[in-house]
């Protein structure tokens, strides 16, 4: 199993209070025959040596298709791409068989962490691709080809500037040109050189979607959207108004740092930036998808000053490596009390980009054996950006050791969410303090510099949030019908439009498919996942603070070398995914909910700043009439 991997769990409320009505609905499945319809009602036993046998046999299954897609994303040939199909093509087949056959057990009175297992198995369906396949073996084999040929096409993605083939670049090397351009016309040229990879996609993703539909309707969802939205311990649709509910919570705060940047954009580039309807550029924002901002902090500094060091060029005068970069986040797991990386983590794992074969450079942490062979695949670079990611990845990796104790069905995080949030609720920790600790910087600086710092953070943290949004309402609609091949890229660029204010630099129209230039559409990775990701992780970060007895801005705050801090984090991760979501967190932070307040109260002192900056500002932007209507 990988992250990003799709993910599976229920809850407590679900097994105790919903199962008996769900059971009904998750477990009458149309088109999978039940083994034995007519047979005895079987017992209590014999359900249980059933999810015993399954979770071993799905284990051998899983890891068979985890090699299979480790050596396709860091090989990528035609014969790679084959084998993960048959691979993922074996699991899936079973995951479905069993699926069917669990359904005998209906309405026997199990133990809860029994009829737990019976809802993960089915919710796990897929897993591993990340869309379930319909069960006739013609339409299976599709589906799973299909799927690692948009895993492989996005790998293979190059934009070659000058149509040399020899000088053509991969994603890694044009997200570090887009953070470092400030001229406008290049950057339009990299922004439609990558994102011309997602055209060819388009009818493949298409057809991919309506294979990955009939695999979740028979299996009883409305569609693979309503299978993903099952995954949060409560019905599809009370996720969809939890996730409304954080997003109005944290909406204005995005909206306030749309304003300012907007304003610090024009100032720097003028017409280039301006638009007669308020919207930011998308190629502007020093990132290819404009999802994360920081890397124009020095566009958007205040006028107090630069950001008092600037981590990406102490990384890169130092000539830090990639495997020195890990240890650096090793070294921050170590402090909690967590083990060092296994040996074969060193030997196995993809750190740089090889330069001899096209591999899938999007970062991922892997855990192939369920034992002790975790692994990161990534094409890291000496950057503050993947400084970050090697903290994000390894907490994954943690995550994993964690709960490598658990059985197989609940090895995975309390939700999806909970796994993304790990390691940034780490990189979180990664204050001028710390960075001192190490040696990185000379100088603490004073607390007045802290609107520089927040700033830094929030145009990552924040300006990501509606991205983390969008993803998924796109391919919610994609999944529901409401947005029909024809009308794939429109639908897309209304939603960035409407929720993150951006607009492409270029003319778009439905020969191109932007949606396919983001590793996980093509990948069939959940994205809503790190939206709930950026609220937790201020959840994750503010209860080991207080664990560790800090006192102090939450800004400030790290728990670096605090025994106490890993204690509280590995009560949660340990518990992998054996219980509801809401047990979990409550074991963490004391509460139940996803509550957006420890992200509001970390950048309140910023929120205050850009109102005052903001306030002859007209705030917002006006969205193009709708074609439709
Ligand atoms: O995909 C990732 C990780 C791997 S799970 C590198 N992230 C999202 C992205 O890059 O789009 C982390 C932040 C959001
Ligand atoms: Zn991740």
């Amino acid at each position: 199993m990988f992250y990003p991997p799709i993910a599976m769990n229920s809850t407590i409320r679900l097994t105790l209070i919903v199962l008996p009505a769900l059971a009904g609905v998750l477990f009458c499945v149309p088109t999978v025959p039940a083994q034995s319809a007519a047979a005895a009602k079987p017992s209590v036993a014999e359900a249980l040596a059933f999810i015993d046998r399954a979770e071993q046999e799905l284990n051998t299954l899983q890891i068979d298709q985890a090699r299979a897609s480790w050596v396709e994303e860091t090989y990528i040939t035609d014969d790679t791409v084959a084998l993960l199909a048959k691979a993922s093509d074996r699991l899936i087949a079973r995951q479905t068989e069993l699926i069917g056959q669990a359904r005998r057990f209906e309405g026997l009175p199990l133990p809860p962490e029994a009829a737990r297992k019976l809802l993960l198995l089915k919710l796990s369906v897929g897993s591993g691709i990340g869309v379930a396949a319909p069960s006739d073996p013609k339409l299976r084999a599709e589906t799973t080809q299909k799927a690692a040929e948009l895993d492989a096409a996005y790998g293979r993605g190059k934009w070659c500037p000058d149509a040399d083939p020899e000088h053509c670049l991969g994603i890694d090397e044009i997200g570090v040109k887009m953070a470092h351009s400030r001229d406008p016309k290049e950057l339009a040229a990299m922004w439609a050189g990558w994102h011309a990879i997602g055209a060819p996609m388009r009818s493949d993703y298409a057809r991919l979607a309506e294979l990955s539909n009939k695999g979740a309707r028979e299996l009883g969802f409305a569609d693979t959207g309503a299978l993903w939205r099952s995954q949060y311990d409560m019905t599809p649709d009370e996720f969809q108004a939890d996730i409304e509910r954080l997003w109005t919570q944290v909406e204005p705060l995005y909206r306030e740092l749309h304003t300012y940047v907007r304003r610090k954009l024009i100032e720097k580039y003028g017409d280039a930036a301006r638009r007669p309807d308020g919207m930011i550029p998308a190629h502007l924002l020093g990132n290819p998808w404009a999802q994360e901002w920081g890397n124009i902090y020095d566009i958007a500094a205040p006028p107090s000053g630069p950001l008092p060091y600037d981590l990406g060029a102490i990384l890169k005068a130092r000539a830090t490596d990639a495997p020195h970069l890990v240890q650096y986040g090793e070294g921050f797991y170590r402090s909690l009390g967590f083990d060092a990386l296994p040996e074969t983590f060193w030997k196995r794992s993809m750190l740089s980009h090889p330069r001899d074969r096209d591999v899938v450079c999007h970062a991922s942490a892997w855990d192939i054996d369920a034992v002790r062979d975790v692994r990161i695949k990534a094409c890291f670079q000496p950057t503050s950006d993947d400084f970050v990611t090697v903290h994000h990845e390894l907490g994954h990796n943690y995550y994993q050791m964690a709960y490598r104790n658990q059985t197989f069905l609940f090895r995975d995080g309390a939700n999806d969410g909970f796994h993304e949030a790990i390691g940034d609720a780490i990189a979180l920790n990664v204050t001028p303090n710390y960075l001192k600790k190490l040696g990185l910087i000379d100088q603490v600086p004073p607390l007045s510099a802290d609107i520089p710092l927040l700033l830094h953070t929030a145009l990552d943290k924040i300006a990501f949030l509606p991205f983390g949004l969008l993803i998924d309402k796109w391919r919610w609609q994609v999944y529901s019908g409401q947005t029909t091949p024809e009308h794939y890229n429109s639908a897309w660029w209304a939603l960035r439009e409407k929720y993150q204010g951006v607009a492409p630099p270029v003319a778009r129209s439905e020969a191109d498919f932007d949606p396919g230039a983001k590793y996980h559409i093509p990948g069939n990775v959940p994205y809503m996942r790190y939206f709930l990701a950026r609220v937790y992780q201020f959840q994750f970060y503010r209860a080991m603070c207080q664990a560790a007895g800090y006192k102090g801005p939450l800004n400030r705050c790290s728990v670096y070398g605090s025994k106490e801090a890993g204690a509280r984090l590995n009560s949660m991760l340990e518990l992998g995914r054996s219980k509801p979501w809401p047990e979990a967190m409550k074991a963490m932070t004391g509460s139940d909910k996803a509550d957006a307040s420890a992200i509001i109260e970390y950048f309140q002192p910023l929120i205050d700043w850009l109102k005052e900056q903001n306030k002859d500002e007209k705030e917002g932007w006006t969205l193009p009439a709708d074609p439709m209507k």
